[in-house]
């Protein structure tokens, strides 16, 4: 396995085996076969293109050869920051067919957030676009290039300018050495840990039984066409069950540019959409414009909502408005993954955030001295199984606290089970403010704004929000003169952090409430600025 990644220990290897989770196949593969049965069926369709199975198995070999010849390595590491467009998956491909281990940012991320990605990973490459959205990706290469002088070499779609074009990396496929379906696929971002981001190792193994088994639960087959609306560089669009759960049952992929209902909409009537996913926000968003809208979304069965608590009220306006069935989604980069099943009755679909998705996914619920809760009682998800990881990537220190002497990830979640086994999230223990599914890592964030000059000191806490659930307020002591929330929001994107991680409120303190300890007291504090 990858140096720096923790294995699972044989009893378990084989135990996961036996069942069946593990199949003992690189995700490669899993595109080779769809491949093979279904030459002609459409696998993806993007903006420009459509591509069939047999398409996009040639232009992942294709890729893969030009990377091997490019000098990239098996078990080497390639930051990838593509948008939703076709070249994200012939990318992907390649790189597990070749064993290079794609590190998945997205493509709200800045200079912040990639240079940390690129120096923990020891990345050889990056990938990424040039524009997506108005925003050129090249100078924003160019900056990471000089940080980390490890990146050999910089690949861009569309205008490559100096850097190397990734559409003329087409060279005649040839054999590559096999990828062992044990090893590490891919290596997703985590939304939620304390510090720094940590990079989440997924097997071949462990995320092919992800995307399968999650497939079989959303009930996907060779008929379903799903509509990648989120990024799919996050794990719930991309194998939750997402693409790679649409590529193991033979369906077809459509990408959207960006989630808005003007867009996504336009997507549905045109390709007969059946599925898709949305975070909260965006489910409000997409009920409001519908009620408006003349596009025919009649096609579509099935929305999948995760990310984030969807409330019951806007859970029962789904049927209503865009007619049809609400499936909620509650996973984790790290692996768990839970759904309602699809023939729960409603109320059911309304109030709970599923079962999880295999018998071998062990939950433990335990209170702060790590003990089993009454049964109905909330307390923190503890989980272990076939797709969950036994430990973040090269993090040994963050690991101890994270897991358990007995391998099971401390979600940082707090749950309450139904005697049937539904759970339904109740809160968090854990440092991350959940912006509507966007995940804020805390101490992260109160680092950089502890280097700004007018700061003496900052707590970064959520208050509660009618559309995301959550948003961020920083709360600070300052030094003359003060900073207001547009120059140091102004001063945080300079310094290269994403968008969506900006604080929406600033609240000057002349001093913190602290606890019986003498620590911040973040409780206080955010019930404070509530108040307000
Ligand atoms: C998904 O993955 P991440 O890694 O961005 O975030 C995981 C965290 C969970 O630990 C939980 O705190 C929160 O997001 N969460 C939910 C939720 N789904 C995720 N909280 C309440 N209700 C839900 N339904 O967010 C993710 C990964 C795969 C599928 C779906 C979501």
């Amino acid at each position: 396995m990858l140096e720096g990644c923790t294995d699972w220990p044989d009893d378990f290897v084989r135990h996961y085996r036996q069942q069946g989770y593990w199949q003992g196949l690189p995700l490669g593969d899993l595109l080779r076969e769809q491949a093979r049965l279904t030459p002609d069926a459409e696998a993806l369709v993007d903006a420009t293109r459509r591509w069939r199975y047999a398409e996009l198995d040639l232009h992942a070999d294709r890729l893969a050869s030009s990377l091997a010849t490019l000098g990239i390595a098996p078990g080497e590491r390639v930051l990838v920051q593509l948008p939703n467009i076709a070249e994200f998956f012939s990318l992907l491909f390649a790189l597990l067919r070749l064993g290079a281990v794609p590190v998945l940012a997205l493509p709200a991320h800045r200079e912040h957030e990639l240079r940390h990605l690129a120096q923990l990973s020891q990345a050889v490459a990056y990938v990424t676009v040039d524009e997506h959205l108005g925003f050129d990706y090249r100078p924003l290469a160019r900056t990471l290039r000089q940080q980390v002088p490890e990146l050999r070499h910089v690949l861009v779609v569309g205008n490559a300018e100096e850097f190397v074009a990734l559409q003329a990396c087409m060279t005649s496929p040839r054999p590559l050495p096999p990828v062992a379906s044990r090893d590490v696929a891919v290596l997703l971002l985590s939304g939620g840990t304390t510090g720094l981001p940590k990079l989440i190792p997924r097997t071949h193994d462990d995320y092919a039984c992800n995307a399968r088994l999650a497939a079989r639960a959303c009930g996907f087959d060779a008929y379903t066409r799903y509509l990648a609306a989120l990024p799919v560089a996050h794990n719930f669009p991309l194998a939750s069950p997402g693409a790679l759960g649409v590529f193991s049952v033979g369906g077809t992929l459509v990408l959207c540019p960006e989630p808005s209902p003007d867009t996504a909409f336009e997507l549905i009537e045109r390709e007969r959409i059946t599925h898709t996913a949305l975070i909260p926000p965006l489910v409000q968003l997409w009920l409001e414009v519908a009620q408006w809208s003349d596009n025919d979304l009649s096609s579509l069965q099935w929305l999948q909502v995760g990310g984030a608590r969807l409330k019951a009220e806007i859970a029962a306006r789904i049927r209503p408005v865009l007619g049809c069935g609400l499936q909620q989604v509650y996973g984790m980069a790290e692996g768990l993954l839970c759904f309602t099943p699809l023939e729960d009755p409603q109320a059911r679909v309304f109030e709970t955030q599923g079962l999880p998705l295999t018998a071998d996914d062990e939950v433990r619920i335990v209170d702060a001295d790590d003990q089993p809760v009454a049964p109905g009682a909330v307390g923190e998800l503890l989980v272990r199984g076939p797709y969950t990881i036994r430990g973040y990537y090269r993090a040994e220190e963050h690991n101890a606290r994270a897991f358990t002497a007995d391998g099971f990830y401390r979600s940082g979640d707090l749950v309450r089970r139904l005697p049937e086994g539904h759970l339904i999230v109740e809160g968090r223990s854990k440092d991350v403010i959940n912006r509507g599914g966007e995940k804020i890592p805390v101490e992260d964030i109160e680092n950089l704004l502890l280097s700004h000059p007018q700061i003496r000191d900052v707590a970064l806490v959520a208050l509660p929000d009618e559309l995301l659930g959550e948003r961020s307020c920083a709360c600070v002591l300052v030094r003359e003169p003060q900073p207001d929330l547009a120059s140091l929001n102004a001063w945080l994107r300079e310094r290269g952090l994403a968008a969506y991680k900006l604080p929406d409120r600033l609240q000057v303190f002349a001093q913190f409430p602290l606890t019986r300890l003498g620590k911040v007291n973040r409780k206080a504090l955010a019930e404070h600025v509530a108040a307000l």
